[in-house]
């Protein structure tokens, strides 16, 4: 079975391969094929952009798509940036500009009232079926960057129970907690499911 990844987002991309890996499924990165449209996440929620990704791409492509569409929701902020995670600062927001915008935006913040959660929506679109699940995983708003792994906002959340910001972390460590990671462990049950039932 050939599944698409319809994702422009190589440290995704990166991390959805180490989940997936083991299945039979020829993965294809929508990162690696020239010529696909950028998907506008115009939803109001992770689900409906997420849904919007993978269908877009199969209704391109023919191959069953999916797509992931995550989210910070920071309490202080009554839960944004939540869908607007990518471009918080500003449509070309890199990285590195988000995190700083919401250090700035929680300067006066104490540390216990600084509680937040990823949350990762995973939409898959075939010529049959939708299907989305959901995975989440809490933790808190660090008051500086700490570690170099990984990518995003991961230098500033610090994940409940472990001490560290999840860019401290191997990625074998991020993937096993997190919100993705946590998505993933179902998606993959369904697409085991499918390839061994052969629908
Ligand atoms: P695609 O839509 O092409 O998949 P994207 O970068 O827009 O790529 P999302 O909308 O899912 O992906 O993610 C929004 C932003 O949230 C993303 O650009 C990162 O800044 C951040 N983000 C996503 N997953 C993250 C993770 O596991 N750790 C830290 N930050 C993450």
């Amino acid at each position: 079975m050939k599944l698409l990844l319809a994702t422009r987002n190589r440290d995704k991309v990166r991390e959805l391969k180490a989940m997936l890996a083991g299945l039979p499924l020829e993965l294809i990165s929508a990162a690696d094929m020239p010529g696909l449209p950028e998907v506008e996440e115009d939803a109001e929620t992770l689900e409906g952009n997420a849904i919007k990704k993978a269908r877009t791409l199969f209704e391109l492509t023919g191959i069953p798509a999916m797509a992931d569409d995550t989210g910070l929701e920071i309490d202080a902020l009554d839960g944004a940036p939540g869908v607007y995670s990518s471009r918080y600062s500003g449509p070309d927001a890199t990285y590195r500009d988000n995190v700083e915008k919401v250090l700035r935006e929680l300067q006066n913040v104490p540390e216990a009232q600084r509680t937040a959660r990823f949350r990762t929506v995973v939409a898959f679109v075939s010529e049959t079926e939708t299907k989305t699940v959901e995975g989440i995983c809490h933790g808190r708003i660090a008051a500086e960057p700490r570690g170099s792994g990984t990518f995003g906002y991961d230098p500033i959340f610090e994940v409940t129970g472990t001490g560290k910001t999840m860019a401290e972390m191997t990625l074998e460590e991020k993937n096993r907690i997190s919100h993705r990671g946590r998505a993933m462990a179902q998606f993959v049950e369904f697409i085991k499911h499918k390839t061994e039932t052969g629908t």
